[in-house]
């Protein structure tokens, strides 16, 4: 079994590509089920087999503690992980062979509090990865490109798990626009040149450095272009978890 957690920044298309991928593995006859861990989540796109709205509701909470919704969710993040054993229970009854757990709306609540690690590493002993979402029409900015390079890097500084990068909602974008952005990933030089025609002075200089620094981490940043609304790379998306979870075998061990 692998536990694949989506992460990114509000409105990244977590949720959207939690319900494509599951259906596309399904597809592929792989067992998938999807676990929703965003307690604050009204519409979801798929109908998840684990769901944390049943275990913590964030209504009660607000009421409860007299509190607004932020303070409900800050709350929330918290409460979830007392749930962790029985998601834990749960997830091992479904015996699946991909979990897929979509994270809260606003990422800082999931990887950023102790709460969230603390739950991807007592969730299960087995397999784990991280997709890490860059929202394709946010990215199309060197500037927001490194913001978003930053917050990634963060995401693996807490979590050390295999940590992947997809291009979300690339269908919003033109083909060329689209790959301008992967070069960046795959080829430092190339996001120099962005961030040189955008900016001069001491903001330049102090953007390559982050450049430099986050890539002295080590993380691989290649992003993998994919739309949860026309499934565009998930068989790349896909192939990329199976190389790096089971060294190129099917998740089905
Ligand atoms: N065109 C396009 N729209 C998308 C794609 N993925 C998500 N969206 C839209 O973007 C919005 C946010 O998508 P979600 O999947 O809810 O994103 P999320 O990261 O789960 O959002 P929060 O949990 O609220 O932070 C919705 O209106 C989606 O329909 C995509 O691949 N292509
Ligand atoms: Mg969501």
């Amino acid at each position: 079994m692998v536990v694949i957690f989506l992460i990114g920044t509000a409105g990244s298309g977590k949720s959207l590509l939690t319900a494509s991928l599951n259906d596309w593995l399904r597809v592929g006859k792989q067992k998938s089920i999807t676990v929703n861990l965003d307690p604050g989540v009204t519409n979801l796109p798929y109908a998840p087999d684990i769901d944390i709205r049943n275990k913590v509701n964030l209504d009660q909470i607000m009421q409860d503690y007299k509190l607004g919704p932020n303070g409900a969710l800050v709350l929330a993040a918290d409460l979830i992980a007392e749930e962790t054993q029985s998601i834990a229970a749960e997830i091992e009854d479904l015996q699946s062979d991909v979990v897929l757990v979509d994270t809260p709306g606003q990422m800082e609540l999931f990887a950023f509090r102790a709460s969230g690690p603390y739950i991807a590493n007592e969730l299960t002993d087995q397999q784990k990865a991280i997709v890490y979402l860059f929202d394709a029409v946010f990215s199309f900015n060197p500037l927001n490109y490194i913001s978003n390079m930053f917050l990634s890097a963060a995401v693996y500084n807490r979590f050390y798990f295999p940590q992947l990068h997809a291009l979300s909602k690339c269908d919003l974008l033109p083909e060329e626009e689209t790959k301008r952005i992967v070069s960046w990933s795959s080829d430092p030089d190339a996001l120099e040149s962005a961030i040189d025609e955008k900016l001069t002075g001491t903001r330049r200089l102090l953007s390559l450095d982050i450049i430099r620094a986050i890539h002295r981490l080590g993380l691989e940043f290649e992003l993998i272009p994919v739309s949860g609304k026309t499934n565009e790379g998930l068989i790349n998306l896909s192939s990329v978890l199976e190389r790096i979870l089971v060294g190129g075998e099917k998740f089905t061990m």
